[in-house]
């Protein structure tokens, strides 16, 4: 097959100048630094986009003050939840300019552009949309007895924390934002989003399509630049009141040292680790090999979530290395502007260097590289999906994550030494267990150190499960109920009558 053409409107818009989305309007902000915006399928630079500064950063934070003490307050958590269906209704509507932006910045086959960034987005911001109107506190009742015939009632509220700072990696620049940006709406917040520099674009039309859906000026707001400077400096701004984010341990460490520091602000980490995969003997080869390409070849591995280490009894290891292979050979590498494209490049430069620099260190550990471990030669960034089978749990591929479609595999005999193997990490963000004896798999699970533990299944997110890591994998939870806690504060109000 073929590339796609790419819309009127995805021209015209690369065409134009950015800069960042403030107070309903979109600007090019006071610096005259610019940062380009590579298409990592060719290497070519599609956009420029102007780089923010302190202005920016004070004029974002200044309009989400404003309206989160002003407009979003006066506005009703009915009218709040309207707002984020109206939007999905919007982004269902872009759907298609959205996805090829998404996929043109970042490499992400078009048909999990279209499914995720858009589809699962839209889906969120409706699951938000419905708990706007059902964030409640509780009434209760006084435990001390009173003197003098008094009374005592007591209840509590939860209350928006304030301005949401947002900070977005580049895997899903859409979709990640709008988990973020639909739990700040819903509660009551406000929020200035911080995209990854290398995918600086999305997130500024969907704040004019936010606009369109009746969102008012200030409620949303995005600045764009390098992370350690203007991620750091939203963090450190004072009308700053919670920072959450995505992205990698080191960095995810640095920001909430950051936001402790400056003011213990309420901090949700969203980091990543070296998610293990664990498959029991009962699974034949072809259930294993199915479940492996589900768990770690999605979008060339670059999901937080997505396994890097994969437990295989040893009875099957020799098959199961040899299917992989054959079913990864099959595997149709391209443009993710193909509709058939089943992996495209990694999404920039440094991931591709850092990668090929992984296969070099597999190699000088004497890693057998069973499966792919170069680059493709071709432009843009392309790796081949790789199978490396480990020398022991101490090899770096078994530690160190790699973000890339990279499974490296381990064989196991004994499954109390499976679950010390999977456990063995400072990591804990998701694990998955495949076999069909769920009485088993049961009683592993209070076991198995991961905030997210799949049974048959790997990398699937709903909104109405509660997401995050143990560990060094973050701190907080995304959706659920669990998410209203770490967007309202606990008010508690004792009255005398
Ligand atoms: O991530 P970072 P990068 C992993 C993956 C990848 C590596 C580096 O292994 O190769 O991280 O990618 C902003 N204060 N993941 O550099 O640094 C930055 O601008 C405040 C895993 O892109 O974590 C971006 O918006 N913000 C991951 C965001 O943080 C800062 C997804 C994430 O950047 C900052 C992506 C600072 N000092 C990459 N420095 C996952 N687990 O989902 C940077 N940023």
């Amino acid at each position: 097959m073929s590339e796609i053409n790419l819309l009127e409107s995805v021209t015209a818009f690369l065409q134009r100048s950015h800069g960042h989305y403030i107070n309903g309007v979109s600007i090019l902000g006071q610096e005259n630094e610019t940062f380009p915006v590579v298409n990592p399928a060719t290497g070519e630079t599609i956009a420029t986009v102007n780089q923010g500064g302190e202005t920016e950063v004070n004029q974002a934070m200044q309009a989400a003050s404003a309206a989160f003490h002003g407009v979003w307050a006066e506005t009703s958590p009915m009218e709040r939840g309207n707002c984020l269906n109206r939007l999905a209704d919007l982004l269902l509507k872009n759907s298609e300019e959205l996805a090829q932006l998404e996929s043109l910045c970042s490499g992400k086959p078009i048909q999990l552009s279209r499914m995720l960034d858009v589809g699962a987005s839209a889906d969120y911001l409706r699951y938000f949309a419905g708990w706007s109107s059902k964030i409640s506190g509780e009434t209760l009742d006084v435990s001390l007895p009173s003197f003098k015939g008094e009374k005592y009632t007591a209840f509590t509220r939860r209350e928006p924390i304030g301005v949401v700072v947002g900070i977005v990696p580049w895997n899903f620049s859409i979709m990640i934002a709008i988990w973020k940006l639909g739990a700040a709406l819903t509660s009551g917040c406000t929020v200035v989003l911080k995209p990854s520099e290398y995918t600086p674009l999305t997130m500024l039309r969907v704040a004019e399509l936010a606009k369109e859906a009746g969102i008012p000026d200030g409620v949303i707001n995005v600045v764009n630049g390098l992370g350690a400077r203007i991620g750091s400096s939203l963090i450190a701004h004072p009308l700053c009141d919670k920072v959450t984010f995505t992205g990698s341990v080191p960095t995810g460490m640095i920001v909430g040292k950051s936001a402790l520091e400056q003011g213990l602000k309420h901090t949700t980490l969203e980091l990543g680790g070296k998610n293990a995969a664990a498959f029991l003997s009962d699974m034949t080869v072809e259930k294993i090999v199915d479940g492996i390409l589900e768990a770690g070849y999605v979008y060339q591995g670059q999901i937080c979530a997505a396994a890097e280490r994969f437990y295989i009894p040893s009875v099957h290891m020799e098959a199961v290395l040899a299917l992989l292979s054959e079913r990864l050979s099959a595997m149709k590498i391209g443009s993710p502007l193909d509709e058939s494209t089943e992996m495209g490049p990694l999404a920039n430069k440094e991931h591709y260097e850092k990668t090929l620099s992984l296969f070099e260190k597999a190699r000088q550990e004497g890693s057998e590289i069973v499966y792919g471990g170069h680059a493709l030669e071709r432009k843009g960034f392309f790796v081949m999906p790789t199978v490396i089978r480990a020398n022991s749990a101490e090899d770096t591929l078994m530690k160190e994550e790699t973000f890339g479609p990279i499974g490296t595999f381990l064989s196991y005999d004994d499954e109390e030494e499976l679950i010390a193997m999977m456990n063995a990490t400072p990591f804990g963000l998701s694990a998955s267990l495949w076999t069909n004896d769920l009485g088993k798999a049961m009683r592993m699970t209070s076991r198995i150190e991961a905030g997210i533990l799949w049974i048959n299944m790997h990398t699937f997110l709903d909104p109405a499960v509660p997401f995050g890591g143990v560990k060094s994998s973050g701190m907080g939870r995304e959706f659920g109920s669990a998410f209203i806690e770490h967007y309202t504060e606990l008010k508690s109000v004792i009255m005398r009558y």
